[in-house]
């Protein structure tokens, strides 16, 4: 058995939220490579060695918190999306960071822990873990930009003085992560944990349509070549044409729209945006793509609009790990009896990558009002306890 501190982790989550600490409620900025990220993996790293652990940054920003030996790893990320909440990778984070600590001090199995860099995206999709499993290379990760144009190179250099080498997987048996739903469902069934069955896969690019910028009051509408009305046009165009192939679970959002020159009296010249689609059917995330593909050339070509996509990253549903999954069941079951599901998850994580390398598995709990990536995101104090007490418990049972 390994007994958790439910006040010290509870304080050890509000004091990671103060890096970054942003808007109303609980709310906070701090994106990977950050000043507020790296100082608060600077806080975490002193926190694994007073816990007992041996603090390395490897090459990305990606920190891990070593146990002697072979051992279970746990964690998340702590970086967070450009308006963010303080639960989302955080709590993953610092529960492995409690149970290691608890860990040690009772002369428990050894628990190494990990905050995996850039989780949110900003370079593209979980780029730390993607890195660290492979399913990314270095070499294509240091070209990728976020959207102000910074490369990832030009990022992690920014942390060169804390880089250490990457962590070879073969120290860890498997990787257990918990993280908030992110959705609605636990919270309308009232229950405190869900188990993980499979996390679905997602495709993500930048799709930019060259127009001509011109005045917006002498221009006639049927001269124009108005880049954002063929953003405009697209977006119709895709959400009638995906209705014949998605499920209620497939997901898509165009979540930037960059208009060149940006300005209210021009006729916008540039039009660059992201589309990203998820769904746990590879197949149907394949046909999804030829969709976009072929709307995108439609609309450009009747609209007089140049048009080119950028690279598609993606990353493919996975199955969670049958035997890690059973002792997160056999723990929620001891912990919250008849208060947990076994559930699917539409929100990326770190467990899609790791689950290359070794057993993975993740833990729920849930969101109020089903909000995340907002600064709204909240959970209620005792389903985070309970949390952390089945994932202790899981962790015991390994
Ligand atoms: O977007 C995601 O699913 C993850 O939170 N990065
Ligand atoms: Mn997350
Ligand atoms: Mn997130
Ligand atoms: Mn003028």
């Amino acid at each position: 058995m390994i007994t958790v501190n439910p006040e010290r982790f509870l304080a050890d989550l509000h004091r990671l939220r103060e890096f970054g600490a942003a808007g109303v409620g609980k709310g906070v900025v701090r994106p990977a490579f950050s000043a507020p990220d790296i100082a608060a993996r600077e806080w975490l790293a002193d926190e694994m060695r007073a816990a007992g652990l041996t603090s390395q940054f490897d090459p990305v920003g990606s920190l891990f918190g070593l146990a002697e030996g072979k051992s279970l790893l746990i964690g998340s990320h702590s970086d967070s999306q450009p308006e963010g909440g303080w639960l989302d990778g955080a709590l993953g984070v610092i529960a492995g960071l409690e149970i290691a600590r608890a860990s040690v001090e009772a002369g428990g199995p050894p628990i190494s822990v990990v905050s995996f860099q850039d989780e949110e995206g900003r370079f593209g999709v979980t780029t730390g873990s993607a890195i660290w499993s492979g399913n990314l290379s270095l070499e294509d990760a240091d070209r990728q930009t976020d959207r102000e144009g910074v490369s990832f190179a030009e990022a992690r250099a920014g942390m060169a003085h804390l880089a250490g080498d990457f962590i070879d997987p073969a120290r860890f048996t498997g990787f257990l992560e918990m993280h908030i739903e992110q959705g609605p469902w636990l919270e309308q069934a009232g229950e405190a944990v869900g188990v993980v069955t499979d996390i679905v896969g997602i495709r993500d690019m930048r799709i930019t349509l060259e127009g001509q910028q011109n005045h917006a009051g002498t221009t006639p509408m049927h001269l124009r070549r108005d880049a954002f009305q063929g953003v405009s046009r697209f977006n119709s165009l895709i959400n009638e044409r995906f209705r014949n192939v998605v499920t209620p679970q497939t997901v898509w959002t165009i979540g930037h729209v960059r208009l060149h020159p940006d300005a209210h009296s021009i006729v916008p010249g540039q039009a660059v945006f992201s589309m990203q689609w998820r769904d746990g059917d590879a197949d149907r995330l394949r046909r999804m793509e030829e969709i976009i593909r072929d709307t995108a050339a439609e609309v450009a070509q009747d609209m007089g609009l140049g048009l080119s996509f950028g690279d598609m990253l993606g990353l493919e549903p996975v199955p969670m790990d049958g035997s890690l999954r059973a002792a997160l069941c056999d723990s929620a079951e001891a912990v919250v009896p008849g208060g947990w599901r076994q559930m699917q998850s539409g929100a990326l994580h770190d467990a899609t990558n790791v689950s290359r390398l070794m057993p993975a598995a993740m833990l729920f709990v849930p969101s109020i009002d089903g909000i995340s990536h907002a600064f709204a995101e909240d959970t209620a104090e005792a389903d985070l306890v309970a949390g952390l007490e089945v994932l202790a418990g899981a962790a015991a049972r390994l």
